[in-house]
């Protein structure tokens, strides 16, 4: 199913016009290379050690080696996103706010048999997504729409469970939690994977605003989460700092062919303590 909504109810904002014009023109390696391995296309990023045998051996099929293991980390993010989420049937319905090409929600789908909803501002992507939904022949389950997360449509109530995998950068929290804390059904679950910046460090680092540049995003500060999830009646059961668990993936990436200049910022910013990769799971009482 394709959704024809007007590009004028979804993008509301000259930013989110250019947030959705950055996506719907990119077609990086970084991100397609990886996907190609096995068909799940991420726009999140690894975590785990790396094997260190993929950068000895032949040097010919050295970057392949790298290229599969970046994906491989990448994927048991998703799947430590997924690991969050508890008690799904498959009569319950899921949506991955800010979908990407779609990696997540089929992961979501395979390991829960539900419906999965994503949306994404980028038509490029829906398109993308809903093509790779066809491939798989989980088009009836699997759906991606041209939705706004801040203002998705849905109706109340009708969600088990909600994540963002490193999408809540691009948006004002309290509005985010506002729409899921209406989505989610009571007991429903929200997972949350992010790069937020410490507070207690003081303020956005020169490393972080070089990551704020790159992405055209606004990381929030930690504090900010907390904040606004509370004042949504979402309560947090799990906060887990991915931040050691990330640098070896930045590591990795860094010698890769497919680097794209931003992983000195990433390191930088994780070990000098000024950014954190958290995930956040919390539940709608
Ligand atoms: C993109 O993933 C992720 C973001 C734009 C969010 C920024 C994330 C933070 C933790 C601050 P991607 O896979 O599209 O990025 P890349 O192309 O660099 O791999
Ligand atoms: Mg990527």
């Amino acid at each position: 199913m394709t959704t024809t909504t007007p590009t004028a109810n979804v993008l509301h904002t000259a930013y989110q016009k250019s947030v959705a014009s950055y996506w719907n023109n990119e077609k990086d390696p970084v991100n397609l290379r990886l996907g190609d391995v096995d068909g799940l296309y991420h726009h999140h990023y690894g975590i785990g050690d790396y094997d260190p045998s993929v950068l000895e051996g032949p040097e010919d099929t050295r970057d392949d080696r790298i290229i599969t293991e970046m994906h491989r980390l990448e994927t048991a993010q998703a799947k430590a996103l997924l690991d969050h989420l508890v008690d799904i049937s498959p009569g319950d319905r899921l949506l991955d706010a800010g979908s990407g090409r779609g990696g997540t929600s089929f992961m979501a789908h395979q390991r829960f048999g539900c419906q999965v909803d994503g949306v994404t501002i980028s038509e490029y992507q829906v398109g993308f997504a809903n093509n790779q939904a066809e491939q798989r022949g989980v088009a009836d389950q699997v759906t991606f729409h041209f939705a706004n997360m801040l203002d998705t449509g849905f109706e109340a109530g009708s969600c088990r469970g909600i994540w963002t995998n490193e999408t809540t950068m691009y948006v004002d929290l309290f509005q985010l939690f506002d729409e899921f804390s209406r989505l989610l059904e009571f007991g429903g679950r929200y997972v949350c994977i992010t790069g937020c910046y410490n507070d207690v460090t003081g303020g956005r680092s020169k490393a972080v605003s070089r990551i704020d540049e790159h992405y055209l995003c606004n990381i929030h500060p930690r504090s900010d989460y907390f904040k606004a999830l509370t004042a949504h009646n979402l309560v947090p059961i799990n906060v887990i700092d991915l931040t050691a668990h990330t640098i070896p993936y930045w590591e990795l990436r860094a010698r890769s062919s497919v680097a794209t200049g931003i992983e000195d910022p990433f390191l930088t910013a994780y070990r000098e303590g000024s950014f954190h990769y958290l995930l956040i799971a919390a539940d709608r009482v």
